[in-house]
């Protein structure tokens, strides 16, 4: 005996198992192709960095603040989640009009293709894993639907689903239909998950990799030198140097470049009298400077993480736009990543004498591929979205009238980092036993110094945090106050004043569009 459900609800099932099936095998061979031909262009890559790259401002401020660095791996899933959807809905919507089915296809195809022939520096055939893709998904709709019978006759009255209408092939009985259903459910299946596995395994291009390890940087004609109190003896609170794994990462690529180092130049053109292009082996070459430089992102909210020191390797910029004599009325450096994420920074904050650099290494190390391997720019001072460019390939003298990827997007043209401080121990929320606790934390104002922080209990004054020693003024200066804990709810506050003679404001502004300002403050309960 058969069910009312069962009868009615297998065919919406099938319908959808033949979308789901259809969707996976597509993808699943655009993964395959995109990774012998470059792994950027795969189906769902492109789309998701159109996705990127097209998300209005409000609503990537709102991703970076809830999702922070997890906001590309909730992307994925949101893709995944419409893919899925989409595919149940064209199964269902397919069933009885395959044209519908292949109208579909086409449709994503074009848009990947599109998505993918839109990429800086594409090649015609980075369409190909969007267009074999669709085509793989097409042949695969056209097995399962006959296989699930073709459009499906609605039950008639009192029919059982097990017996044959009259006319129908014998082979279409309940059993033997239900067997051929499922071995092309299975053969799909098969296929999408060979060609997505052997997808990713060929993806995991080790050439970059291999690169960085291979990579030999010279040691540095002017070494950065010993940094001595600069940390705090503070459990819990930053060290002065963020390991490389633990450094915040902002980018807009949705797959991480990978270059080898060999195959990197940079072109240094535009309003300059000779052009300069630059390969690794070159860039190594020149005299190279290792400074210790705090870089921050411009989206960092009051208190929030995305700021990091390092100790850079690289060569000095500023002589080399000498060289190639830079036209003095070129007043912003376009620069360019290899994945095409563009950067303006003033030509001026770049020659005015400060470590602005192309940078090799970071914390002893090459280059991270994640943080630009091989090269990347580093200006101290300034927000990253207007001076960092990562995978850097060309730097192009140009003027302000030409706007870059954020600037574009409603972003200040000029940002030089605003002053800030932030509590880092205890946690905001803490429970603490009354008595000395180390309040600790960092601040910064890169390219000016810190001269002073402050702390404020409650309504209290404002009191001076003892300031661990200045490595240099383009880094951050951790300080830490020693707090008499009395019982009771507790606000702390924290402000700092640069060498500029600054103080803080503790008017808040959101990051958009120039860096957020106000000041940090936790609550902490003591008991
Ligand atoms: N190619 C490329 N470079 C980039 C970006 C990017 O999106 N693409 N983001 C910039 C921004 S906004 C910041 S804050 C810094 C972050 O550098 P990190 O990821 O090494 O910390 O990189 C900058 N360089
Ligand atoms: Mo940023």
């Amino acid at each position: 005996m058969v069910s009312m459900t069962a009868q009615t609800s297998r065919p919406r099932t099938r319908r959808i198992v033949v979308g789901l099936v259809t969707a996976a095998v597509a993808v699943g061979v655009g993964h395959l192709v995109a990774a012998i031909i470059e792994p950027a262009t795969a189906p769902l890559a492109v789309v998701g960095q159109a996705a990127i790259d097209m998300t209005p401002e409000w609503l990537k401020s709102f991703a970076i603040r809830t999702f922070g660095e997890d906001d590309k791996t909730v992307l994925l899933i949101g893709m995944a989640l419409i893919v899925t959807i989409g595919a149940a809905v064209l199964g269902i919507v397919a069933a009885k009009r395959p044209r519908r089915a292949f109208i579909g296809l086409l449709v994503l195809g074009t848009i990947g293709a599109a998505a993918a022939l839109t990429r800086p520096g594409a090649s015609p055939i980075d369409a190909l894993p969007s267009i074999v893709g669709a085509l793989a998904g097409a042949f695969a709709f056209s097995r399962l639907h006959a296989a699930s019978g073709g459009a499906p006759r609605a039950p008639a009255d009192g029919e059982t689903s097990g017996e044959p209408a009259p006319g129908e092939v014998p082979a279409a009985s309940g059993l033997l239909d239900r067997r051929r259903f499922v071995r092309a459910t299975m053969g799909g299946a098969a296929v999408a998950v060979t060609a997505g596995a052997l997808g990713t395994f060929l993806g995991q291009r080790t050439d970059a990799d291999d690169s960085r390890l291979a990579a030999n940087i010279p040691e540095p004609t002017s070494p950065a030198g010993e940094v001595t109190g600069a940390g705090l003896d503070v459990a819990e609170t930053q060290p002065f140097f963020t390991p490389n794994d633990r450094f915040y990462r902002v980018d807009t690529t949705f797959v991480t470049p990978s270059l080898m180092a060999d195959e990197w130049s940079l072109r240094v053109h535009g309003m300059v009298e000779r052009e300069i292009t630059l390969t690794y082996d070159e860039l190594l070459a020149r005299p190279l400077i290792e400074r210790d430089v705090t870089l921050a992102c411009v989206s960092n909210e009051v208190g929030g993480k995305y700021i990091g020191n390092a100790r850079w390797i690289g060569a000095q910029l500023a002589p080399l736009l000498e060289e190639a004599g830079i036209d003095p009325a070129s007043d912003q450096l376009f620069s360019r990543s290899v994945d095409g994420w563009t950067c303006g920074t003033p030509t001026s904050v770049v020659m005015d004498g400060r470590d602005a650099m192309l940078a090799v290494a970071m914390n002893g190390e090459p280059l991270p591929i994640a943080h630009g391997f091989p090269v990347r720019m580093v200006v101290p001072g300034l927000y990253g979205y207007v001076s960092a460019t990562k995978w850097v390939v060309e730097i192009e003298a140009t003027t302000f009238e030409r706007e870059a990827y954020w600037v574009r997007r409603g972003w200040a043209q000029e940002a030089p980092i605003k002053t800030q401080s932030r509590i880092d121990t205890p946690r905001a929320g803490a429970s603490l036993p009354a008595g000395e606790v180390a309040v600790a934390g960092i601040a910064w104002a890169q390219h000016v110094g810190i001269d002073a922080v402050e702390v404020q209990v409650d309504d209290g004054p404002w009191a001076a945090a003892e300031l661990a020693a200045e490595d240099t003024p383009d880094t951050w200066r951790l300080w830490v106050y020693r707090w008499q804990a009395g019982p009771g709810d507790h606000t702390l506050t924290v402000r700092a004043t640069d060498r500029s003679a600054a103080t803080q404001t503790e008017v808040h502004a959101a990051p958009f569009p120039d860096g957020a300002t106000g000041h940090h403050t936790i609550d902490v309960r003591v008991a």
